[in-house]
């Protein structure tokens, strides 16, 4: 089928559309994704940049889901984290990125252990959207150095959630922690993030 490319708020209204049955399972909003990508020119108002860390930039929220452009620069990554049992999907507009799967073999949030094993590696980019496994949800983002430009990628989370597990698979160790927003709906919010 040929892709219908879409205006993020003309992708934001089709969202709105979908019932609650919709989000919880990834295989309809998937479909929804791989057949009607993001004209990446649109979502210029909502982009912001900074050296240190990706940004989170609030994009649509409402009771059912929140849509967030996520700014990555050559050689910026996440934390190895969850997303708190919510759903997640997740495309690339612009550039490509790398995600790290792990499988998670114990953890005790409250003792703030765990062990994890690295699991599959799946790429992203404008023709492969991506949905977290909800049975094995904790993974890594990363844009390689090597790769050489930025990425903007946009996050489907079903429902909302402003904290998660961080873990240092290292370690054996996690925790929860809070997150944060650099914009809302094109506009900056303080104080400034802290990201997985
Ligand atoms: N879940 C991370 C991005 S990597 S999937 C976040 O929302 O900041
Ligand atoms: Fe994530």
């Amino acid at each position: 089928m040929r892709a219908k490319h879409l205006a993020i708020l003309e992708f934001v209204l089709a969202l709105r559309k979908f019932p609650q049955q919709a989000f919880e399972q990834p295989g309809e909003i998937l479909e929804f994704l791989q057949n009607n990508p993001v004209m990446p020119e649109t979502l210029r108002p909502y982009l912001s940049w900074d050296r240190q860390h990706y940004t989170r930039n609030l994009i649509d929220k409402t009771p059912l889901f929140e849509l967030i452009a996520l700014c990555w620069e050559p050689g910026q990554v996440s934390s190895v984290h969850n997303h708190r049992d919510q759903n997640c999907w997740m495309i690339t507009p612009t550039g490509r990125l790398r995600v790290e799967n792990f499988r998670t073999l114990a953890q005790d949030i409250a003792a703030g252990t765990c062990e994890l094993a690295p699991d599959e590696t799946v790429e992203m980019d404008t023709d492969h959207p991506c949905a977290v496994d909800p049975k094995e949800p904790v993974h890594r983002v990363v844009n390689p150095k090597e790769w050489n430009q930025r990425a903007v990628s946009v996050h489907i989370y079903s429902r909302p959630f402003d904290t998660c597990v961080v873990y240092s698979p290292e370690h054996g160790s996690c925790g929860v922690i809070q997150l944060h927003y650099n914009t809302a709906f094109g506009r900056p919010v303080k104080p400034s993030s802290t990201a997985p």
